[in-house]
This record gives structure tokens, C-alpha cells and sequence, in this order.
């Protein structure tokens, strides 16, 4: 794997944030995005220590800046070889008649048009080359729709739907596209999903072990790391506490 570059988008926090910081300690060579330029840096300057690293700072659901800051990446991070569609969050849980409509618009935006812009502004050149992986990280919630998950479960059923569809699209041009959908991860994710209120937050993950973002960043280096020959599709992963996106084993 060595000398290759990856994308990530959401890289500053949680899921994101430990795969790059696997990835740099393989040598993998970052191209980390996200919306927060403070944290970008300090993540730069870590990982910098152990690989070549440059950040964009951008928001996926922004078609021109997506574009823009992909265009002007430095000469040595053109190359894209590892794609990881990561940005996405949850904002809200309500029922389907009483949902905030700036919260449906955010996870649409983000969640699904966010990864579709940023695939199809490096896509090009992986197809160009013959040659590339994308992995989309989705969720369980993209397997099974639950009590009020409504859109955050539309915007990743459609996540699911388009891991399958470009690993379609893609199959005639050696590109590898596999999906992960982790159940209950331990991230910024609630405390997002009801818009900072820490004390609720702190209650979804209360009672078992969550899963950590390494875990799922150990699974994706596995994955982006099989033999040429080896595609991993797709996956689930659940803490063991979980059975199914509603059932949990609390304590
Ligand atoms: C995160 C998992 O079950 O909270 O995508 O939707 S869940």
C-alpha cells in the first residue's frame, strides 16, 4: 500500500479522523476533508509526522467548492488510489410529521448528494487510470429503517443503493467499491443528531460498549488492503451489545 493517496471526506472527527490516523501510520498518503479548518490543521500536524498530508477544507453539499478544492490540490495529491466516502451525519429524531425540514434538507444534502459530488469529481480519474477504490461508509440504518430514523435512514438506504450501483458502473474499469455499515459507533454522531445536548447524547451509548471509530478503521485498512483479486462488498458491524438497529443489550 505504500504511496498510495486517500480521500477522506469527514476526516476531522470520528470515523474519519481514526482511519486517516491508521492510514498515516501505513504510509498512506492523505488528502484530508472537512469543514473545520482548525481541527484540519492539527490533524495535519500530527500526522505529518509519518506521512505526507495536505487538508481541504470544503463542505461536501457545496457542488462548486467540492469541485474547486478538488482542482486545486498540489501536483503530488492528484492522484487519487483510495476514496472514502465518510462525511455524513444525523441531525434530528422525530416523527416522520413533525420533522424539522432544514434537518431533512442537511442529511440529504450531505449524506447523499455530498458523497455523490465528490465521487464524481474523482471518479474520472480512477476510471481514466484503470485503476482505484471507493469505500462508502453507510449504516445500519441504510439496512433497516427504525421509529423516527426516517430521512436519516432514506439519505443512507440511498448510500446502499449507490455502493451498489457504482460498483456496477465501475466494473469494467478495475474499480473496487465496497460499503460498511456500522451500527452503534461512539462519535460526535448523537451528540450531533440532538444538536448538542450532551446529556442525551451520552444516553444512546450508555449501559454496553459501543463500538470505537478504530474499530471501523481497522475494518476499513482490511478492506482497502485485500489482494487485487479480493473485493469486499459489503459489511455490517455491530457492537456485539447489538442484535439490530433497535435491539441493544444494556445493561
Ligand atoms: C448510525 C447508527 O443506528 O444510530 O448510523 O442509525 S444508527
Amino acid at each position: 500500500m505504500n504511496h498510495k493517496t486517500a480521500f477522506i471526506t469527514g476526516a476531522t472527527s470520528g470515523i474519519g479522523k481514526a482511519t486517516a490516523q491508521l492510514f498515516a501510520k501505513n504510509n498512506i498518503r492523505l488528502v484530508l476533508c472537512g469543514r473545520r479548518g482548525d481541527r484540519l490543521e492539527q490533524l495535519k500536524d500530527e500526522l505529518s509526522q509519518v506521512t505526507q498530508v495536505t487538508t481541504l477544507k470544503f463542505e461536501v453539499s457545496n457542488r462548486e467548492a467540492v469541485f474547486n478544492a478538488i482542482a486545486s490540490l498540489p501536483d503530488e495529491f492528484k492522484k487519487i488510489d483510495i476514496l472514502i466516502n465518510n462525511a455524513g451525519n444525523a441531525h434530528g429524531l422525530s416523527a416522520i410529521q413533525d420533522g424539522d425540514m432544514d434537518d431533512w434538507d442537511a442529511m440529504i444534502d450531505i449524506n447523499v448528494k455530498g458523497l455523490l459530488y465528490v465521487s464524481r469529481a474523482i471518479l474520472p480519474q480512477m476510471v481514466e487510470r484503470n485503476d482505484g477504490f471507493v469505500v462508502n461508509i453507510g449504516s445500519i440504518a441504510g439496512k433497516e429503517v427504525y421509529p423516527n430514523g426516517n430521512v436519516y435512514c432514506a439519505s443512507k438506504y440511498a448510500v446502499n443503493a449507490l455502493n451498489k450501483a457504482m460498483r456496477m458502473d465501475l466494473n469494467q474499469h478495475n474499480i473496487r467499491v465496497s460499503a460498511i455499515h456500522p451500527g452503534a459507533v461512539e462519535t460526535e454522531f448523537s451528540e450531533v443528531r440532538f444538536k448538542g445536548d450532551k446529556e442525551k447524547a451520552k444516553n444512546v451509548y450508555k449501559g454496553f460498549k459501543a463500538l470505537q471509530p478504530e474499530d471501523i478503521a481497522d475494518i476499513i485498512y482490511f478492506v482497502v488492503t485485500r489482494p487485487y483479486h479480493v473485493n469486499i462488498e459489503d459489511l455490517i458491524v455491530y457492537p456485539t451489545a447489538q442484535a439490530s438497529a433497535t435491539i441493544l443489550n444494556r445493561e
